[in-house]
């Protein structure tokens, strides 16, 4: 018997405010956006029943590299402002089954729900993002508003992105000096998709879907919020700027983002800056 209620839970704790902030920040209208977070066993063991499973799910895309993952997911179709009132509806725990072509659910996804349908997407970059750090725990997804708009209003260059938003505040270079990632635009939900986030995944923790949204990758549910926030934050004073009758008459240099990211200890990815003399 079980003594503690699984919504007492941290990592519960943790999703329900989360959703709900990002939905405050306007990132996650209607049922846009969805999180993964890998939880160990110890963390889910006192909350939950771990010897069986409520139901299993099959999965298009098998993900043996995970077999025996346990996740935190967001279910499909729900909506972000209402996860804090219906988590169980909202959200479920899940594991991967040992061959890794099943999910186990463990709680949640409640009256026959599905995970995510970005879960090709989150499930190929946890495998590419734990290829790169073994820490790595959390894929998110969301429809921040001035990254989208400055897929319109930008080239759609990952190189020239990513130093336009290096440029806007001071921290973008020390918060990602892995840059950007960004892919052609294409059909959300897709196994497709996924793969190609993946592979942008496989060096960088940001990447942008033209007219969609962002993916980011993290050690915890926190550092990959704060990753998104920091990106779209430099998306925001680049459209409010550059929107100015004005224009942008002047911004950090290259070589300030060389100082800063000496005082900073990062290596800000390769052929962005101009070559530092
Ligand atoms: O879950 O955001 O990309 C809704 C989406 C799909
Ligand atoms: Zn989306």
């Amino acid at each position: 018997m079980l003594e503690k209620s699984v919504m007492d839970a941290p990592f519960l704790k943790e999703m329900l405010e989360t959703t709900y902030n990002m939905w405050r920040f306007g990132w996650d209208e209607r049922n846009g956006g969805n999180i993964s977070c890998l939880l160990k066993e110890e963390e889910v063991s006192p909350y939950l029943n771990v010897n069986g499973a409520l139901r299993v799910i099959p999965l298009d895309l098998p993900v043996p590299e995970l077999a025996g993952c346990y996740f935190i997911v967001t279910g499909s179709g729900k909506y972000f402002k209402n996860v804090k009132t219906n988590p169980a509806d909202s959200l479920g725990v899940v594991r991967v089954s040992p061959k890794g072509n099943e999910l186990e659910v463990l709680w949640g996804l409640a009256d026959g729900g599905s995970p995510t349908s970005e879960l090709p997407a989150h499930f190929l970059s946890h495998i590419a993002r734990l290829k790169q750090d073994p820490d790595h725990r959390v894929i998110m997804h969301n429809h921040a508003t001035n990254i989208i708009a400055m897929t319109f209003t930008h080239d759609l260059n990952e190189r020239l992105f990513t130093k336009t938003l290096w440029k806007m505040c001071t921290e973008c270079i020390v918060v990602f000096p892995d840059g950007i990632g960004i892919l052609p635009w294409m059909v959300p939900g897709t196994d497709a998709i996924g793969m190609k986030t993946a592979a942008k995944m496989a060096d960088r923790r940001l990447v942008v879907w033209p007219h969609h949204g962002i993916f980011g990758a993290g050690t915890s549910i926190d550092e990959t919020f704060g990753l998104i926030e920091t990106a779209e934050k430099a998306a925001q004073v680049y459209s409010i700027a550059s929107a100015h009758r004005e224009g942008i008459k002047q911004a950090i240099s290259d070589e300030e983002l060389w100082r800063l990211a000496e005082e900073f200890h990062v290596t800000p990815a390769e052929g962005i800056l101009t070559v530092k003399i």
